[in-house]
């Protein structure tokens, strides 16, 4: 069987679970060995792909582009590829969204929408404690924005269910609409 190449595009805040949840996904995929499945993860994106990059809207821009043109092509061959940057913007999310379907890919935008309050009560790296006190400027949702998606094909709140139960509704849905 020959599949159509897909990209699924995972935005929410920082500490929402996109990685998480997009490893889990990853690693059950894998595991059913139906397709090569590609995980371009938040942190080694940074430091391999977008290095130098920072904060700014540019720098952010440029940092969604570059992971949306990646992930293209990985689905231009027929892979599956799986990303999780913050994407705080819209024009730069439907901009991944447009360099998928011309390269004849389909895209997946999974929403995680755990609530600010949440992921700053997780706070892993410290970083909202930061923003807090003034520490560190343009924090996504502290002082820069973030526009919530109106397009998403799955919306999952990661304060309301278990990590495995939202990647096995990210796989239940993938194979609903036929991906997998
Ligand atoms: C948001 C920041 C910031 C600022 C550093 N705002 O939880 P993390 O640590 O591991 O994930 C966040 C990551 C965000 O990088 P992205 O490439 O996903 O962002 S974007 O899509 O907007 O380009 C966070 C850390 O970097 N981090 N400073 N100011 N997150």
């Amino acid at each position: 069987r020959r599949h159509r190449g897909l990209v699924v595009f995972f935005t929410g805040l920082s500490g929402s679970g996109k990685s998480t949840i997009a490893r889990g996904v990853s690693d059950a995929l894998r595991e059913s060995g139906d397709r090569t499945v590609t995980l371009l993860d938040g942190d080694v994106v940074r430091r391999e792909l977008t290095k130098g990059l920072g904060f700014t809207r540019e720098d952010r821009d440029t940092n969604v582009r570059r992971i949306g043109w990646v992930a293209a092509e990985v689905a231009r061959h027929r892979g599956m590829a799986l990303c999780c940057p913050i994407a705080p913007y819209a024009r730069a999310r439907a901009t991944a969204r447009a360099l998928a379907h011309e390269a004849g890919a389909g895209f997946i935008l999974v929403y995680v929408s755990t609530p600010l309050a949440v992921c700053e009560q997780r706070d892993r790296k410290g970083l909202y404690a930061k923003a807090r006190a003034g520490q560190l400027r343009g924090m996504t949702g502290i002082d820069d924005p973030y526009e919530v998606p109106t397009d998403a094909d799955l919306v999952l709140d990661t304060s309301e269910m278990p990590i495995e139960e939202a990647v096995q509704l990210v796989l239940q849905h993938l194979t609903e609409t036929g991906w997998v």
